[in-house]
């Protein structure tokens, strides 16, 4: 595999802590169980180190409830890396927890200043980074980003996510060098002229929060339409229970950052 969009040397995660009854959550359907969203997130860096990747494991850190979702907190590239600027209040200070990592797998290390935007809210293609507005992303992040990564050789477009959906990303994910899994409601608003688009199933809105990590595709259990619409086009694929990231509106990409530098 040569396509830098999909082939990664590590992944950063980090454990959750008892604090994450207190995460952030649109709709409160339910605490989530903290024992099983332990056996969930072991699975899930098990899948990724079956890949061959490298996973660097932080602890917990029981300040912050939401720290679990690392992605939020950093933007890695190919060149550098970008501390972003999450723009939930409570969220602001996870960055700082996250900085020594990047700057230890980092030579060039920039950072968000102004605005506010968060890493969910960031699709990396290869041909362009786009970045959807949302209530957590506003214009002067984004302006900002495109300013940091533009002599990295990257371009920045601004998207829209959806009203009512968290994150950019909550509702699409990148397949390979040219394909897009992403709901329907989010593939109508025309972001993806140009890129191969797949739906996720009806009803399995939530499955379109997936991660493609090197040879396999991580996507939420309980969403078989969806899976295998993934197998029948080809990608192997491995669910991985979610149910209790779910209650605070997390799925497959908010746990990890992914980057290569093999
Ligand atoms: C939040 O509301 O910020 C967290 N409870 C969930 C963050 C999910 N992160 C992501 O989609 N990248």
């Amino acid at each position: 595999m040569s396509n830098p969009t999909f082939e990664f040397s590590h992944a950063i995660t980090r454990r959750p802590t008892a604090s994450i009854i207190d995460g952030l959550r649109a709709e409160d359907i339910g605490s989530p169980d903290l024992e099983q969203m332990l056996k969930d997130h072991a699975h899930y860096v098990a899948t990724l180190k079956a890949t061959g990747a490298k996973v660097i494991e932080l602890d917990g850190v029981d300040a912050f409830p939401d720290a679990v979702f690392v992605e939020d907190t950093a933007l890695c590239l190919t060149k550098g890396a970008v501390l972003m600027r999450p723009g939930a209040a409570t969220r602001l200070g996870e960055v700082a927890q996250m900085e020594a990592t990047i700057r230890a797998n980092f030579e060039d290390v920039r950072q968000i200043t102004k605005g506010h935007i968060e890493g969910g809210d960031i699709l990396v293609t290869e041909r362009e980074i786009l970045v959807g507005r949302s209530d957590r992303t506003d214009a002067e992040g984004v302006e900002e980003l495109r300013s940091l990564v533009s002599d990295w050789g990257h371009t920045v477009r601004e998207v829209f996510t959806p009203p009512g959906v968290l994150h950019f990303k909550t509702d699409c994910s990148l397949l390979d060098g040219e394909t897009i899994l992403s709901t329907k409601r989010l593939d109508a608003s025309g972001c993806f002229e140009g890129y191969r688009v797949l739906h996720v199933a009806e009803g399995e809105e939530v499955a379109a929060n997936t991660i493609r990590f090197n040879d396999t595709v991580l996507c939420p259990a309980g969403f078989p339409r969806t899976a295998e619409t993934l197998r029948a086009h080809g990608y192997k694929v491995v669910e991985i229970n979610n149910s209790e990231c779910a209650k605070l509106d997390g799925g497959m990409s908010c746990l990890s950052l992914r980057f290569n530098i093999r």
